[in-house]
């Protein structure tokens, strides 16, 4: 079997037979890639506790997929194309060969600096080629990576190293975003006075802003990098891992109040992002592809690293922000690298639609075959002017419906063969069994319908645990609903069975793409000294998808209401980062709560929403009154 399906009929065969078969239908898929022993089981599982393993008793490396298999055939090919946040700094190019000598370079610096398999290396960097090196050495070596996003505050980077006991940081001194820069080395420092595992910093240069550099701590990339030249450079051959070693944690938001550590293993994530990938862009051998998403997230770790570099493909990455200089800069970059696949999410593309039309005219984007977005439900307009202005009405739009948990697409066209509908992620990937249920779980057949989406059977790329907490990936993922994996969102499947994500039903909110908690946001504004209590919703919010409202109980907040919002913004910031600050503070004498203490969030969204003609039943309220008030505060606040 062929990885990539060419014709509607085609897939519909394909689907029924990864129904029906689909162990054979795996391992057909898996035969695609370099294994250095290949499994002797391809499922073992249940979802009760969970347990998943998939292509049990293989042996392999990921990298030998992603870069030594290449090197004969694809050595002098552009893997990695890194255009940098100036326009006026040289962009860079990294053949499969030299990022191949890279990986091992580095690999070896891991080595020297006692890293082994097994060990867990946290890395916070920006959005550099060695970003993707370092990733890739600690796969090379078995070291597992856990990628912290440079937008989070050093509390997060803290909280998410002692989780998983880091060894090591690699960071850089800082890093360029648009006009920003920052401090990442000085983050770190500030992180790791509450980390004790942490033996050893590498730290790249990128920015020449002044950095302390911790005696026995901290090492230069530079000065590492030397050492093993002087050591005569020499190769790091991959390490065999097992199928289901951990190959990487990536912690994500939920709706309780701390991140989790969702983990990947090396055998199922490798087939299934390669799969994924060459199937919904149909990748042809010369074409440059382009994912706008950052590495901090799961879109950058498997559609930017692992599935393009694994199916061999040209993979662009861009260190700055698509509105700087300005609001024309990825078409810019279009241009100049004639990039054939662009993959951006919705709220890019809605800024950069508001920016208006002038920045997209006299850009030449007559390169572009394919179009893909990701993150959050797209609006009509958006896709219609991502359609019309940037793949001038020829190039098929993939809405990749996927999670950090999912580990690659499960719901998505397949671009030029599969229909598309402007907001709909349309048709499930082959091997994918999603299913929709109400309330008490009982599945809703038929089509027409929505409910809550769901998957009863497992895929290669799904997650495995969350880090150090089993418990927690049952509880939260596998215990909602009998045998099923629940996906926290809602769905609807229209007449022709197409469908469409109609956004979070849990207490997750989606801003510009990035997954938050309300809990993790509360717990944060109730760190302020004078906050006594807090409730976070979301809102529509024309750019980011959603806002972030917080309904705020304070003790002095009379005194001077904008410092203290201003107080309380700082305070987030220092918590979890700049990405979660409240949109609007709405400071309140009390929430409406149930007899039984509940928050009433239905009613708070409404407010936040501007819908306040219909709140539902208030009498069971504890205190009535509240809503009356919060609701003209909230007029104020409009
Ligand atoms: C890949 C990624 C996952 C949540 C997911 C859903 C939303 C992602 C979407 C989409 C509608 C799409 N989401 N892609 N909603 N259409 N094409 O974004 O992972 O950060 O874990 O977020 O994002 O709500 O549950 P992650």
């Amino acid at each position: 079997m062929d990885l990539q399906i060419k014709s509607f009929e085609e897939y519909q065969r394909i689907y029924q037979y990864s129904v029906e078969k689909p162990e054979e239908f795996w391992a057909e898929i898996a035969e695609h890639f370099y294994w250095r022993r290949k499994w002797n089981k391809v499922l073992e599982w249940n979802f009760k506790e969970p347990n998943i393993k998939w292509f049990e008793g293989a042996r392999l490396n990921i990298t030998e997929n992603c870069l030594d298999r290449h090197v004969y055939k694809l050595g002098d090919k552009p893997a990695i194309i890194w255009e940098p946040n100036d326009p006026n700094e040289a962009h860079r190019v990294l053949t499969y060969k030299q990022l191949l000598d890279k990986v091992e370079q580095f690999s070896n610096v891991l080595k020297n600096n006692g890293i082994r398999k097994g060990d867990r290396v946290c890395i916070y960097l920006p959005m550099v080629p060695e970003l993707v090196i370092a990733v890739l050495a600690c796969a090379r070596i078995g070291a597992i990576h856990s990628v912290v996003f440079g937008g989070f505050s050093a509390q997060s980077i803290a909280d998410r190293i002692n989780d998983a006991d880091c060894r090591l940081v690699i960071t850089a001194d800082g890093g360029f975003r648009g006009t920003k820069q920052i401090a990442l080395k000085s983050i770190v420092d500030d992180a790791l006075v509450q980390c004790k595992s942490v033996e050893r910093v590498i730290v790249l240069t990128r920015t020449r802003t002044p950095v302390s550099m911790i005696k026995g701590r901290d090492v230069w990339w530079e000065d590492e990098i030397k050492k093993v030249e002087t050591q005569g450079n020499p190769p790091c051959p991959a390490e065999e891992m097992n199928a289901e070693d951990l190959l990487f944690i990536l912690y994500t938001s939920g709706s309780t109040g701390k991140p989790k550590g969702v983990v990947h293993t090396c055998a199922g994530y490798m087939v299934y992002t390669g799969y994924t990938f060459t199937n919904a862009f149909q990748y042809q051998p010369d074409e440059v592809y382009f994912c706008t998403a950052d590495i901090g997230w799961i879109t950058g770790h498997s559609y930017i690293i692992y599935g393009p570099l694994s199916q061999g493909a040209t993979s662009l990455m861009f260190e700055g922000v698509p509105n700087w200089p300005d609001a024309g800069r990825l078409w810019d970059i279009v241009e100049k690298h004639k990039v054939n696949i662009l993959y951006t999410a919705p709220t890019a593309i809605r800024s950069l639609m508001a920016a208006g039309d002038q920045y997209v005219e006299g850009k030449d984007l007559s390169t572009i075959t394919k179009l893909g977005t990701v993150g959050e439900p797209i609006n009509e307009e958006a896709w219609h002017w991502y359609d019309q202005k940037i793949g001038k009405g020829k190039a098929p739009i993939v809405d990749t419906w996927w999670q950090t948990e999912t580990g690659g697409f499960l719901i998505s066209p397949i671009a030029g063969v599969t229909p598309t509908v402007p907001g709909y992620a349309m048709l499930p990937l082959p091997g994918v069994q999603p299913i929709l249920v109400d309330e008490n779980g009982q599945e809703i057949e038929g089509n027409g319908v929505s409910g809550n989406l769901c998957i009863k059977y497992p895929w290669p790329g799904m997650i495995r645990t969350t880090y150090g907490d089993h418990e927690r990936c049952r509880q939260t993922y596998f215990s909602v609903y009998e045998n099923l994996y629940f996906t926290g969102d809602g769905c609807l499947r229209d007449e022709n069975g197409y469908y469409r994500i109609t956004g979070r039903v849990d207490d997750v909110l989606n801003v510009s793409g990035h997954r938050i908690g309300t809990a993790e946001v509360e717990n944060a504004i109730n760190m302020h000294s004078d906050v006594i209590e807090s409730a976070v919703v979301g809102y529509p919010h024309p750019v980011k998808g959603q806002g972030i409202y917080a309904f705020v109980i304070a003790s002095q907040h009379h005194t001077d209401e904008d410092l203290t919002r201003q107080d309380i913004n700082q305070t987030v910031s220092r918590i979890i980062g700049a990405i979660a600050k409240p949109d609007k503070i709405q400071f309140v004498s009390g929430l409406p709560k149930t007899r039984s203490g509940k928050i009433m969030r239905r009613i708070l969204r409404k407010i936040a929403e501007g819908d306040t003609s219909n709140l539902g039943d208030t009498t069971t309220l504890l205190d009535p009154a509240v809503v009356d008030e919060i609701k003209e505060g909230a007029e104020k606040l409009r």
